[in-house]
Protein backbone atom coordinates (compact mmCIF):
# COMPACT_ATOMS: atom_id res chain seq x y z
CA UNK A 1 0.00 0.00 0.00
CA UNK A 2 1.31 3.25 -0.91
CA UNK A 3 2.36 5.82 1.96
CA UNK A 4 -1.08 8.02 0.53
CA UNK A 5 -3.12 5.49 1.02
CA UNK A 6 -2.08 4.57 4.63
CA UNK A 7 -2.24 8.02 5.49
CA UNK A 8 -5.81 7.87 4.49
CA UNK A 9 -6.77 4.93 6.05
CA UNK A 10 -5.44 6.66 9.25
CA UNK A 11 -7.61 9.60 9.12
CA UNK A 12 -10.62 7.34 8.15
CA UNK A 13 -10.01 5.21 11.53
CA UNK A 14 -9.51 8.47 12.96
CA UNK A 15 -12.82 9.90 11.48
CA UNK A 16 -14.73 6.81 12.78
CA UNK A 17 -13.31 6.25 16.34
CA UNK A 18 -13.51 9.98 17.50
CA UNK A 19 -16.84 10.84 17.44
CA UNK A 20 -16.96 6.79 18.92
CA UNK A 21 -15.21 7.66 21.61
CA UNK A 22 -16.68 10.54 22.50
CA UNK A 23 -20.00 8.94 22.85
CA UNK A 24 -19.08 5.88 24.36
CA UNK A 25 -17.83 7.05 27.41
CA UNK A 26 -16.79 3.29 28.92
CA UNK A 27 -13.74 4.00 26.40
CA UNK A 28 -12.45 6.81 28.47
CA UNK A 29 -12.82 4.81 31.72
CA UNK A 30 -11.33 1.86 30.57
CA UNK A 31 -8.53 3.68 28.64
CA UNK A 32 -8.09 5.77 32.11
CA UNK A 33 -7.66 2.77 34.41
CA UNK A 34 -5.49 0.81 32.63
CA UNK A 35 -3.18 4.00 32.21
CA UNK A 36 -3.37 4.08 36.11
CA UNK A 37 -3.28 0.71 36.61
CA UNK A 38 0.64 0.71 34.33
CA UNK A 39 -1.28 -1.86 32.18
CA UNK A 40 -0.19 0.35 29.34
CA UNK A 41 1.75 3.54 28.88
CA UNK A 42 0.44 5.08 26.50
CA UNK A 43 -3.55 5.29 24.80
CA UNK A 44 -1.71 3.92 21.85
CA UNK A 45 -0.26 0.97 23.21
CA UNK A 46 -3.65 -0.39 22.97
CA UNK A 47 -4.11 -2.67 19.96
CA UNK A 48 -7.78 -2.61 18.25
CA UNK A 49 -8.25 -6.45 17.12
CA UNK A 50 -11.00 -4.99 14.56
CA UNK A 51 -13.88 -2.81 14.25
CA UNK A 52 -17.94 -3.67 13.52
CA UNK A 53 -20.27 -1.82 11.18
CA UNK A 54 -23.56 -2.83 10.46
CA UNK A 55 -26.08 -2.29 7.47
CA UNK A 56 -29.35 -2.47 5.87
CA UNK A 57 -29.44 -5.45 3.02
CA UNK A 58 -31.68 -3.40 0.65
CA UNK A 59 -30.20 -2.71 -2.61
CA UNK A 60 -27.84 -0.07 -2.85
CA UNK A 61 -26.86 -0.20 0.42
CA UNK A 62 -25.72 -3.40 2.25
CA UNK A 63 -22.63 -5.15 2.54
CA UNK A 64 -21.85 -4.94 -1.14
CA UNK A 65 -22.05 -1.19 -0.81
CA UNK A 66 -20.00 -0.36 2.43
CA UNK A 67 -17.53 -2.93 1.75
CA UNK A 68 -16.37 -0.82 -1.28
CA UNK A 69 -14.59 1.75 0.65
CA UNK A 70 -12.10 -0.80 2.64
CA UNK A 71 -11.62 -3.03 -0.15
CA UNK A 72 -10.30 0.23 -2.22
CA UNK A 73 -7.75 0.36 0.91
CA UNK A 74 -6.62 -2.76 0.70
CA UNK A 75 -8.45 -4.69 2.98
CA UNK A 76 -9.62 -8.64 1.95
CA UNK A 77 -12.76 -9.92 1.66
CA UNK A 78 -12.92 -13.00 4.19
CA UNK A 79 -15.49 -15.43 5.80
CA UNK A 80 -18.94 -15.54 5.78
CA UNK A 81 -21.59 -15.72 8.63
CA UNK A 82 -25.04 -16.31 8.55
CA UNK A 83 -27.32 -15.58 11.69
CA UNK A 84 -30.76 -17.50 11.74
CA UNK A 85 -32.63 -16.22 14.06
CA UNK A 86 -31.16 -12.96 13.98
CA UNK A 87 -31.85 -12.45 10.49
CA UNK A 88 -28.64 -11.11 9.30
CA UNK A 89 -25.33 -11.93 7.37
CA UNK A 90 -21.77 -11.17 7.79
CA UNK A 91 -18.32 -11.05 6.64
CA UNK A 92 -15.06 -10.56 7.83
CA UNK A 93 -12.04 -8.26 5.90
CA UNK A 94 -8.52 -8.81 6.68
CA UNK A 95 -6.87 -5.23 6.88
CA UNK A 96 -3.60 -4.42 4.32
CA UNK A 97 -1.42 -4.48 7.33
CA UNK A 98 -1.24 -5.64 10.96
CA UNK A 99 -0.97 -2.26 12.69
CA UNK A 100 -4.63 -1.91 11.30
CA UNK A 101 -8.09 -3.32 12.54
CA UNK A 102 -9.84 -6.02 10.97
CA UNK A 103 -13.38 -5.61 9.83
CA UNK A 104 -16.29 -6.89 10.43
CA UNK A 105 -19.64 -5.85 8.50
CA UNK A 106 -23.50 -7.36 9.09
CA UNK A 107 -26.13 -6.53 7.05
CA UNK A 108 -30.11 -7.14 8.06
CA UNK A 109 -31.62 -9.63 5.95
CA UNK A 110 -34.76 -6.97 5.19
CA UNK A 111 -35.84 -9.97 2.59
CA UNK A 112 -36.89 -12.10 5.66
CA UNK A 113 -38.36 -9.80 8.05
CA UNK A 114 -42.07 -9.12 8.16
CA UNK A 115 -44.18 -6.90 5.67
CA UNK A 116 -45.01 -4.04 8.02
CA UNK A 117 -41.20 -3.67 8.99
CA UNK A 118 -39.66 -4.22 5.45
CA UNK A 119 -41.88 -1.00 4.47
CA UNK A 120 -40.82 1.21 7.08
CA UNK A 121 -37.71 0.37 6.21
CA UNK A 122 -38.18 0.93 2.49
CA UNK A 123 -40.04 4.12 3.65
CA UNK A 124 -36.59 5.48 4.96
CA UNK A 125 -34.46 3.97 2.40
CA UNK A 126 -36.04 4.46 -0.83
CA UNK A 127 -34.74 8.09 -2.17
CA UNK A 128 -31.80 5.97 -2.16
CA UNK A 129 -31.69 4.86 -5.65
CA UNK A 130 -27.83 4.40 -6.95
CA UNK A 131 -24.98 3.22 -4.64
CA UNK A 132 -24.53 6.23 -2.72
CA UNK A 133 -20.39 4.66 -2.55
CA UNK A 134 -20.15 4.84 -6.32
CA UNK A 135 -21.12 8.74 -6.36
CA UNK A 136 -17.89 9.13 -4.12
CA UNK A 137 -14.08 9.77 -4.99
CA UNK A 138 -12.86 6.95 -2.21
CA UNK A 139 -9.33 8.42 -2.85
CA UNK A 140 -10.76 11.24 -1.22
CA UNK A 141 -10.33 10.76 2.44
CA UNK A 142 -12.91 13.76 3.16
CA UNK A 143 -15.25 12.49 0.78
CA UNK A 144 -15.42 9.40 2.57
CA UNK A 145 -15.54 11.05 5.94
CA UNK A 146 -18.55 13.37 4.89
CA UNK A 147 -20.13 10.26 4.14
CA UNK A 148 -19.68 8.34 7.26
CA UNK A 149 -20.65 10.81 9.18
CA UNK A 150 -23.68 12.20 7.29
CA UNK A 151 -26.84 10.43 7.24
CA UNK A 152 -28.68 8.79 4.57
CA UNK A 153 -31.83 8.96 5.30
CA UNK A 154 -34.10 11.18 7.71
CA UNK A 155 -34.32 10.14 11.51
CA UNK A 156 -36.63 8.11 12.19
CA UNK A 157 -40.42 8.32 14.10
CA UNK A 158 -40.03 7.02 17.73
CA UNK A 159 -43.38 4.98 16.22
CA UNK A 160 -41.60 3.26 13.12
CA UNK A 161 -38.11 2.94 15.69
CA UNK A 162 -40.78 0.78 18.42
CA UNK A 163 -42.45 -1.28 15.64
CA UNK A 164 -38.64 -2.59 14.52
CA UNK A 165 -37.69 -3.12 17.89
CA UNK A 166 -39.92 -5.44 18.48
CA UNK A 167 -39.15 -7.04 15.90
CA UNK A 168 -35.29 -6.97 15.08
CA UNK A 169 -33.53 -4.55 17.83
CA UNK A 170 -31.08 -4.54 15.28
CA UNK A 171 -32.68 -3.08 12.75
CA UNK A 172 -34.02 -0.79 14.86
CA UNK A 173 -30.26 0.13 15.90
CA UNK A 174 -29.36 1.05 12.22
CA UNK A 175 -32.14 3.04 11.42
CA UNK A 176 -31.57 5.49 14.03
CA UNK A 177 -27.81 4.83 14.57
CA UNK A 178 -27.20 4.42 10.98
CA UNK A 179 -23.21 3.89 9.71
CA UNK A 180 -21.84 4.88 13.41
CA UNK A 181 -18.91 2.67 14.38
CA UNK A 182 -20.59 -0.05 16.29
CA UNK A 183 -17.27 -0.95 18.58
CA UNK A 184 -13.82 -1.16 18.49
CA UNK A 185 -11.89 -4.29 20.26
CA UNK A 186 -9.13 -3.90 22.76
CA UNK A 187 -6.66 -7.07 21.73
CA UNK A 188 -6.55 -8.63 24.96
CA UNK A 189 -3.61 -11.42 24.45
CA UNK A 190 -1.09 -8.24 23.26
CA UNK A 191 -1.51 -6.68 26.99
CA UNK A 192 1.06 -7.41 30.00
CA UNK A 193 0.66 -10.71 31.92
CA UNK A 194 -1.82 -10.65 34.38
CA UNK A 195 -4.14 -8.66 31.86
CA UNK A 196 -3.66 -10.89 29.09
CA UNK A 197 -6.58 -12.96 29.48
CA UNK A 198 -10.33 -12.60 28.69
CA UNK A 199 -10.56 -14.13 32.45
CA UNK A 200 -8.26 -11.73 34.00
CA UNK A 201 -9.13 -8.86 31.57
CA UNK A 202 -13.00 -9.27 32.69
CA UNK A 203 -12.53 -8.96 36.28
CA UNK A 204 -10.22 -5.61 35.89
CA UNK A 205 -13.23 -4.24 33.40
CA UNK A 206 -15.77 -5.17 36.10
CA UNK A 207 -13.39 -3.88 38.98
CA UNK A 208 -14.21 -0.47 37.82
CA UNK A 209 -17.43 -1.15 37.38
CA UNK A 210 -18.38 -1.34 33.76
CA UNK A 211 -21.26 -3.76 32.94
CA UNK A 212 -20.19 -6.97 30.99
CA UNK A 213 -22.70 -8.76 28.36
CA UNK A 214 -23.59 -11.63 29.65
CA UNK A 215 -25.66 -13.25 26.68
CA UNK A 216 -24.33 -16.91 26.73
CA UNK A 217 -21.70 -16.04 29.15
CA UNK A 218 -19.73 -13.13 29.83
CA UNK A 219 -16.94 -15.08 27.70
CA UNK A 220 -17.83 -16.32 24.75
CA UNK A 221 -15.55 -18.96 23.27
CA UNK A 222 -15.08 -20.50 19.76
CA UNK A 223 -15.19 -23.89 19.25
CA UNK A 224 -11.51 -24.41 19.14
CA UNK A 225 -10.97 -22.66 22.21
CA UNK A 226 -8.66 -20.73 20.80
CA UNK A 227 -11.22 -17.49 20.09
CA UNK A 228 -12.16 -16.03 23.37
CA UNK A 229 -14.30 -12.56 23.24
CA UNK A 230 -16.51 -10.67 25.79
CA UNK A 231 -17.92 -7.01 25.71
CA UNK A 232 -19.77 -4.22 27.44
CA UNK A 233 -23.47 -3.90 27.46
CA UNK A 234 -23.87 -0.37 24.76
CA UNK A 235 -23.84 2.87 26.26
CA UNK A 236 -27.80 4.86 26.30
CA UNK A 237 -27.56 7.44 24.64
CA UNK A 238 -30.48 9.98 24.57
CA UNK A 239 -32.09 10.04 21.24
CA UNK A 240 -34.25 12.53 19.20
CA UNK A 241 -36.79 11.26 16.72
CA UNK A 242 -37.98 13.18 13.82
CA UNK A 243 -41.87 13.81 16.50
CA UNK A 244 -39.23 15.93 18.96
CA UNK A 245 -39.92 12.86 21.52
CA UNK A 246 -36.97 11.73 23.12
CA UNK A 247 -36.31 8.21 24.74
CA UNK A 248 -32.97 6.57 25.82
CA UNK A 249 -31.66 3.87 23.00
CA UNK A 250 -28.98 1.99 22.46
CA UNK A 251 -25.48 3.52 21.15
CA UNK A 252 -22.41 1.65 20.66
CA UNK A 253 -20.30 -0.37 23.19
CA UNK A 254 -16.54 -1.97 23.90
CA UNK A 255 -15.67 -5.52 22.70
CA UNK A 256 -12.41 -7.21 24.14
CA UNK A 257 -10.70 -10.68 22.70
CA UNK A 258 -8.00 -12.89 23.13
CA UNK A 259 -6.57 -14.77 20.30
CA UNK A 260 -4.75 -17.84 21.55
CA UNK A 261 -1.72 -18.68 19.88
CA UNK A 262 -2.24 -21.72 16.76
CA UNK A 263 -1.26 -25.30 17.86
CA UNK A 264 2.39 -25.29 16.97
CA UNK A 265 3.23 -21.94 17.11
CA UNK A 266 6.94 -22.16 17.87
CA UNK A 267 6.99 -18.33 18.95
CA UNK A 268 9.26 -16.91 21.98
CA UNK A 269 6.47 -15.41 24.40
CA UNK A 270 9.09 -12.52 25.23
CA UNK A 271 8.13 -11.04 21.74
CA UNK A 272 5.45 -9.32 20.62
CA UNK A 273 3.71 -12.03 18.48
CA UNK A 274 2.41 -11.61 15.16
CA UNK A 275 -0.88 -12.16 14.52
CA UNK A 276 0.21 -14.70 11.87
CA UNK A 277 0.66 -16.90 14.61
CA UNK A 278 -2.93 -16.50 16.56
CA UNK A 279 -6.50 -17.82 15.75
CA UNK A 280 -7.85 -15.74 13.06
CA UNK A 281 -11.10 -14.64 12.33
CA UNK A 282 -14.59 -14.97 13.44
CA UNK A 283 -17.12 -17.42 15.24
CA UNK A 284 -20.65 -17.62 14.25
CA UNK A 285 -21.77 -18.81 17.87
CA UNK A 286 -19.57 -16.06 19.79
CA UNK A 287 -21.14 -12.76 17.53
CA UNK A 288 -24.52 -14.41 17.90
CA UNK A 289 -24.31 -13.48 21.89
CA UNK A 290 -22.14 -10.22 21.41
CA UNK A 291 -24.68 -8.99 18.83
CA UNK A 292 -26.59 -8.95 22.04
CA UNK A 293 -24.84 -6.20 23.69
CA UNK A 294 -27.40 -3.47 22.17
CA UNK A 295 -30.42 -5.32 22.68
CA UNK A 296 -32.47 -4.38 25.27
CA UNK A 297 -32.20 -7.83 27.50
CA UNK A 298 -28.98 -6.52 27.86
CA UNK A 299 -29.14 -2.92 28.03
CA UNK A 300 -31.42 -2.79 30.89
CA UNK A 301 -28.39 -4.80 32.92
CA UNK A 302 -26.72 -1.37 32.99
C1 LIG B 1 -21.28 -7.38 15.73
C2 LIG B 1 -21.31 -8.60 16.67
C3 LIG B 1 -20.26 -9.65 16.31
C4 LIG B 1 -17.79 -10.28 16.78
O1 LIG B 1 -16.66 -9.87 17.09
O2 LIG B 1 -18.05 -11.47 16.63
C5 LIG B 1 -18.87 -9.26 16.64
C6 LIG B 1 -22.31 -6.34 16.04
O3 LIG B 1 -22.76 -6.22 17.18
O4 LIG B 1 -22.68 -5.62 15.10
O5 LIG B 1 -18.55 -8.12 16.83
NI1 LIG C 1 -16.69 -7.75 17.41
Amino acid sequence: MSNNNQNALEKILECLLTPYKERVSDVSKIVTAMLNEGIIDDENDIANDHIAFRTLGVENLGIASFEKIFLHYGYKKKDFYHFENKKLNAYWYAPPSEKYPRIFISELRVWDLSKEVQDIIYKYTESIVSDPIDALNLDDVDDIAAFLTNPLWCLPSLENYTTLLNESEYAAWVIYNRYYLNHYTISVHDLPSGFNTIEAFNDFIEGIGITLNTSGGKIKTSSDGLLKQSSTVAKMIRAEFLDNKKMDIAGSYVEFAERKLLPNSNVSLNDKISNAYRRDGFETSNADKIFESTYTEQTILR
